[in-house]
Order: structure tokens, then C-alpha cells, then sequence
């Protein structure tokens, strides 16, 4: 199966971590993202990463994909953490997006509404509960690696020491260190 990718993709790395731990095998391959010429765009019309090309089949959105590679969480409980993982991560997404519009379209309200809806997503997180190698602790990590390299505008760890010590040694292993994103401006 081939996973379409982009390396500064937080949702992406979320299935390539699963993919190198999990033995899946998947071939990665990186895609252009907003190109009219792009190769991915033939089978995904969407055009977002990830996607997952299964034969003749592309299957796009992270929980969908997660859900053909039979890795969504079973219980309430565990897909609840996956949920405000990924509800983090989007969050900061277009948040992101914001940030790179030129200067006269950003809107400060929204990136304030963005911001206090990822802090008390992380408020609100029971750490106890997030093993670091499960689906939903690979999304919260990947959110969290995703501001240090591309949205430090989110100085997430102030004030969350717990949450900080966490993350160190949650991301300290091979699949991390090999999908590590690119550093961005912002
Ligand atoms: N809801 C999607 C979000 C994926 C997403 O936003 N991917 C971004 C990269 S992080 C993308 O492909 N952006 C390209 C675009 O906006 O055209 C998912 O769960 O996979």
C-alpha cells in the first residue's frame, strides 16, 4: 500500500509512526500539496495527506485510514483520547493556515479562539491514561512535535511540566526521530 505524505505533516506522521512500529510496511510517498500537477491528485481529489492507496482504492482522513488498517481504538475511553488528539491537531492546523495568509487576511480573533481551544484541550488531558504507544498517544505526541517544529507560536509546554516530561520520553524512539517535520518560520 502506498501512503501519500507530506514530511511537515502532523496527520501523517501519525500512520508512518504506526507504519515503522507497527511492521505495516507501508511505501511513503511525498506529494506536493496545493499543485494542480500533483501525481497523488489522479486518485485523491482531495488532495490532502495522508492517503492511503489500497490497490485501486484511496482511502483519505486520518481516522478513516486508521480504520482500514484495522488501528482504531476499541474502547470508548481510548478513541475519546483520539478524538481531542485530533481535534488538537486540527485546531492548530488551521490556526497555522492563518498564520501563513498575508498579513491583512490573518484574523487575530480566530487564532485567539484556536489557541484557547488548545489549551484546554491540554488542560483537560488525563496523562495518566495516554500510553505513548498507543494510536491515541502517537496523535498527542505528533500534535505537541508539530508546534515545536511548525506553529511556536503555541508554547505549549509553559506551565506543563508534567505534559513536557511526557512528551521527552514519549518521543524518544526511532519512528520519532525518523519523522522528525521540517522546521518552518513560524
Ligand atoms: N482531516 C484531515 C486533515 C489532513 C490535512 O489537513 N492535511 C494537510 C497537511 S497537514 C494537507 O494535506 N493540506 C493540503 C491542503 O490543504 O491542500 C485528516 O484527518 O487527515
Amino acid at each position: 500500500m502506498i501512503l501519500y505524505i507530506a514530511p511537515g505533516s502532523p496527520f501523517a506522521r501519525i500512520i508512518r509512526i504506526l507504519s515503522r512500529e507497527r511492521g505495516l510496511g507501508l511505501t511513503e510517498v511525498e506529494t506536493p500539496l496545493r499543485d494542480p500537477a500533483a501525481p497523488q491528485l489522479a486518485h485523491n481529489p482531495a488532495g490532502r495527506v495522508p492517503a492511503l492507496l489500497d490497490g485501486a482504492t484511496l482511502v483519505c482522513e486520518t481516522p478513516l485510514i486508521l480504520a482500514h488498517l484495522g488501528l482504531l481504538p476499541r474502547e470508548a475511553a481510548a478513541l475519546s483520547r483520539l478524538g481531542q488528539a485530533l481535534a488538537l491537531m486540527d485546531g492548530i492546523a488551521v490556526w497555522n493556515r492563518d498564520l501563513r495568509r498575508p498579513e491583512h487576511e490573518r484574523s487575530p480573533a480566530f487564532q485567539a479562539l484556536e489557541r484557547r481551544r488548545a489549551n484546554r484541550i491540554l488542560d483537560a488531558l488525563d496523562l495518566a491514561a495516554h500510553d505513548p504507544f498507543s494510536v491515541e498517544g502517537i496523535a498527542l505526541a505528533c500534535a505537541l512535535g508539530y508546534c515545536d517544529r511548525r506553529h511556536t507560536v503555541f508554547q505549549w509546554r509553559e506551565g506543563r511540566d508534567t505534559l513536557a516530561a511526557w512528551y521527552a520520553a514519549a518521543t524518544n524512539r526511532p519512528a520519532f526521530a525518523e519523522t522528525m517535520p521540517p522546521l518552518s518560520g513560524i
